[in-house]
């Protein structure tokens, strides 16, 4: 049997967790390694990229969080196998990944700089990105990202609408995404309430 190993920081959200989430649904064994900062630091250079998520498959290390969710979900079927419906998935979990990108590069602001930075990453980047988003979810029928089947789009989502919702990112309200994109808040409600998730969390101490 293949074995998966996912090594990530030890937090409940980030680039792993909707990862995470797929090979739980997904009924795929591996093992959860979860690291500290410090461990990080001394393990990054053992990475492919320098960088987590790393997954390693049979001993060999392999990176980028889309083409594993790509992967994993084709396996399990949250992944569409019509193209179109692959399209639209990928289209959500790159704009997300740029979003992240954009509030990576706010992290070690401090004092003014950050609420500068901050203030100009809502206004510039989460505002238009949250409608951008949400326009495709009403596009999609409103309920998953990809139509009426759940896909990784919506694990990946969801696990970055719980991360803006958090309050944990100062200076980014926690109810801005309820305020700019409501839809985007009931779907990733839905996606607490599926079988899936919330059994996974209700494993989780
Ligand atoms: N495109 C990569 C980005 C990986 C990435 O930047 N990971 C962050 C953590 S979420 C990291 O390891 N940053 C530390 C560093 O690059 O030194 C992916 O999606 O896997």
């Amino acid at each position: 049997m293949t074995e998966v190993n996912l090594t990530y920081f030890d937090t409940d959200g980030g680039r792993a967790e909707p990862l995470r989430l797929l090979l739980h649904i997904g009924g795929i064994e591996f093992t959860d390694t979860r690291i500290s900062f410090t461990d990080f630091g001394k393990l990054r250079g053992n990475y492919p990229l320098k960088a987590v998520p790393v997954v390693e498959i049979d001993g060999v290390s392999y990176t980028q969080t889309n083409a594993m969710c790509r992967y994993f979900g084709k396996q399990t079927g949250l992944y569409p196998s019509d193209p179109w419906q692959g399209y639209l998935c990928d289209e959500i979990m790159e704009t997300v990944e740029d979003a992240i990108h954009f509030i990576v590069r706010t992290f070690g602001l401090k004092d003014d700089a950050l609420l500068q930075a901050r203030q100009k990453l809502v206004d510039d980047r989460l505002v238009p990105y949250l409608k951008m988003l949400a326009e495709r979810l009403d596009q999609a029928g409103g309920v998953y990202f990809t139509g009426t089947d759940f896909s990784v789009a919506d694990l990946k989502m969801f696990v970055w609408i719980q991360g803006l919702r958090s309050g944990k990112l100062e200076h980014i309200p926690a109810d801005l995404v309820a305020s700019v994109a409501p839809t985007l808040a009931e779907h990733a409600d839905r996606v607490a309430a599926h079988s899936g998730v919330a059994g996974y969390y209700a494993n989780r101490d």
